[in-house]
């Protein structure tokens, strides 16, 4: 049974959880505490990708004391062994230590664990609670929202990011949209980028504004992982020109994914010979091409690309336009999170806004949820989750799981 006292430990193991920053990515945050008749007597947190893990630190600190004790855990303890691992199973040490009770706020996505944890303890003869129906086990999941994402549906986590007016427009009728926020807003924005591990735009929003995507009015902090996001561009017939900053400046980081064969059927002989042309001469530039399957010459896949990612090892993708790809991405139901910068400019009925989402009633509009709402000096931030995020990134790893009817 899940009592008023465990909800209290996992709690405290929560509070630990959140003393991990970014640099756990790709890994999650995890909190756990030990407890003997109910006092904590040891703690962990994951500090670092690759670093002890938060049940192997607690029970080390714990050391004779682990012995009939209760572990707290945020998250399934792993199970596995693989090469690219860098730690031995917890439940191997959980075992070894002779904890008499686990309680878990989140069972592991990670396919190669997604309940093989629970199993193994309980297998040993350990008692297994799972927070499987509390609030606290569902804010977990959204404290890693990166990591669940990427291993429950198999492709990156999809922030969009927009810049928009009081009257929800992100460009003039002109197309300029220099500069709707201010430069804080674009400093927070690139601290945004830094916690992400590519940054996507359409080849529109690369001929209009030359972007460079990547991190530059960094905070200092921002260091911690040091390494750039890839740049993403999708540019299904390869018009990128050499001669754009990506190109130029970033090749190495740009990831450009165009149409492949079968989406360029429509193409004229002269038009696929120029295609090609272009791809090879991108390709010399030193940029990675990705071939995709389109719908159209215009349209890419949005599935397929983001599968491209994920083979990449991407979990996460901050997409930041234009206006059509982020109506394609939010149309095409993939996405999981949004960042919406609300300027104190009125641009007016020729702007250019998000495209069409099919909604005739108010009643099936695109709704966000856990939705946090802050002030950067006159700009309004509101940020928040894809409603329903929550069951379709936990569904598909229930699915999986016969732990829930064992509970
Ligand atoms: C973490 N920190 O506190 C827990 C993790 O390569 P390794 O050995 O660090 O293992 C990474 C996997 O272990 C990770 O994908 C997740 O499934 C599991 N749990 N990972 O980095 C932790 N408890
Ligand atoms: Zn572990």
């Amino acid at each position: 049974m899940f009592t008023h006292q465990d909800q209290l430990f996992l709690s405290a193991a929560d509070s630990l959880l959140k003393l991990g920053g970014s640099a756990v990515r790709p890994n999650p945050k995890v909190g756990a505490v030990l407890v003997r008749e109910a006092e904590i007597v040891a703690e962990g947190y994951h500090a670092r990708y690759g670093g002890p893990h938060a049940e192997a630190l607690a029970l080390e600190r714990a050391g004779e004391l682990a012995r009939g004790s209760t572990l707290y855990c945020t998250l399934e303890p792993c199970s596995f062994t693989a090469p690219d691992k860098h730690n031995e199973p917890c439940t191997a040490k959980i075992i070894r230590a002779d904890v008499s009770r686990v309680v878990i706020g989140q069972l592991d996505p990670n396919s190669r664990v997604r309940g093989r944890g629970v199993e193994q303890l309980r297998r040993a003869g350990i008692e297994v609670e799972i927070a499987a129906d509390e609030e606290l086990s569902r804010s977990l999941w959204y404290q890693n929202a990166r990591f669940n994402t990427a291993h429950a549906l198999k492709r990156p986590f999809v922030r969009l990011k927009l810049a928009q007016s009081l009257d929800g427009k992100i460009a003039t009728g002109q197309g300029d949209s220099k500069w709707i926020t201010d430069a804080q807003a674009r400093s927070e924005v690139h601290h945004l980028r830094s916690d992400h591990d590519a940054v996507l735009v359409g080849a529109g929003t690369v001929h209009a504004d030359d972007p460079l995507l990547n991190v530059r009015l960094a905070r200092k902090d921002d260091a911690v992982n040091s390494k750039q996001p890839k740049a993403v561009v999708l540019d299904a017939l390869a018009r990128t020109p050499l001669t754009s900053k990506l190109v130029q400046l970033r090749a190495e980081d740009l990831i450009l994914c165009v149409a492949d064969e079968t989406a360029l059927a429509s193409l004229s002989y002269a038009e696929s010979a120029a295609f090609h042309k272009r791809v090879d001469k991108l390709t010399a530039a030193g940029v990675h091409i990705r071939r995709v399957p389109a719908a159209n010459k215009r349209q890419l896949s949005l599935i397929h690309v983001l599968d491209e990612l994920y083979q990449l090892k991407i979990q996460s993708v901050m997409v930041e336009g234009g206006a059509q790809v982020i109506t394609s991405f939010i149309n095409a139901g993939l996405w999981d999170a949004m960042n919406l910068y609300i300027a104190p400019i009125l641009i007016g009925g020729d702007g250019r806004g998000l495209g069409t989402l099919h909604t005739e009633r108010i009643s099936e509009a695109v709704q966000l949820e856990r939705v946090e709402t802050r002030s950067i000096g006159p700009q309004a931030v509101i940020s928040g989750f894809r409603s329903g995020w929550f069951e379709s990134v936990s569904r598909s790893v229930k699915e999986e799981l016969h732990v829930y009817g064992t509970r």
